[in-house]
């Protein structure tokens, strides 16, 4: 059995009504109050929801985290049984400081089905669709990842645009992609957005690379699911954190997970704007209503949409 398909509007639902949450939080550089805001209303949202929920992919761990903590049940225990990745506001500084970008994220699958990712750094390299299968490799130089793709889509490196966020850790892949000429679109957050870029019709974006957050890569690997894009990974661990996902139940902490192993089976992605960006329109607020563009994807009704929605405040 698959997801039922009504839970779409519902999930809908709850990123619009957290991205509305943060939204009162615009420029006012308080990134801890605008994710609270996200949080809270995001979780009010899960509560109403005739579903089983379990968090897998949340705000932290219980101790750490009041609120759609990992582990956290929600719903009304009445539906089906369902995991759930939620990011209530994927970047945090962009609301704060008024950038474009923000979103409120989640991902759904049935019970097991997502990758239970620790909060630790993951390496990512993902490309869109209709590509020959396992084309690019963590374990390949930059040079062969950027030539493979370009000769795939039967053009140069200085065609393709690669995604990646701007810090000094990736200062060798960058200076390595502008030796071949790639056009780079250097991010200064949002991965979860930026690795959307690779399967937006308007978006020049070829392929993304670079250390993220490992939630925010399961996150992204649930949109490209959906699109049947690839994408693969790998966590970037720590002593201490290879203790801890060690207890989580991941045994070989150097593998490389492709889209099929973090997503299994059918999976729901919701993306609530809540800034103004390249691939949604942000919150905007009337007298009695706040309008919001949402992209949501459910990969086996296959459904690829956006949502334009009113609310009554
Ligand atoms: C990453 C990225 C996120 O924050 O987690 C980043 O995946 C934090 O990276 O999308 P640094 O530790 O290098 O600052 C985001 O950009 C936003 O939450």
């Amino acid at each position: 059995m698959t997801i039922n398909p009504e839970y779409l509007k519902l999930f809908v639902n709850a990123t619009e009504m957290a991205a509305y949450g943060a939204y009162k939080f615009i420029g006012k550089n308080d990134k801890i109050a605008a994710d609270q805001a996200a949080v809270d209303f995001m979780r009010k949202e899960f509560n109403k929801i005739d579903m089983d929920g379990k968090v897998v992919i949340g705000e932290g761990e219980m101790d750490e985290a009041p609120m759609l903590y990992i582990g956290e049940k929600v719903g009304t225990k009445k539906g089906q049984k369902l995991d759930l990745a939620v990011d209530p506001l994927e970047g945090t500084n962009f609301v704060a400081k008024n950038l474009p970008n923000a979103f409120s994220v989640l991902a759904a699958s049935e019970q097991n089905n997502l990758f239970f990712a620790p909060d630790t750094y993951m390496e990512k390299i993902a490309i869109g669709s209709n590509l020959p299968k396992n084309l690019v490799d963590l374990d390949n130089t930059v040079e062969k990842n950027v030539s493979l793709l370009a000769e795939a889509k039967n053009t140069t490196p200085d065609k393709i645009t690669v995604c990646i966020l701007e810090r000094p850790r990736h200062n060798e892949i960058i200076s390595s992609l502008k030796k071949m000429n790639v056009n780079l679109k250097l991010i200064s957050d949002g991965d979860v957005s930026g690795v959307i870029n690779i399967v937006d019709q308007n978006s020049s974006v070829d392929m993304y690379m670079g250390i993220g957050g490992g939630p925010e890569g399961v996150l992204a690997a649930a949109a490209l699911s959906c699109y049947g894009a690839q994408m693969q990974t790998r966590l970037v661990l720590n002593d201490e954190e290879s203790i801890r996902a060690k207890k989580m139940g991941i045994i070989d902490l150097k593998k490389k997970y492709n889209i099929q192993e973090m997503i299994k089976g059918d999976v729901i992605f919701c993306a609530t704007a809540i800034t103004d960006g390249e691939l949604a329109e942000g919150i905007k607020v009337h007298k009695d209503f706040f309008e919001s563009t949402t992209i949501a994807l459910h990969k086996d009704a296959k459904i690829n949409t956006i949502f334009k929605n009113k609310h009554k405040k």
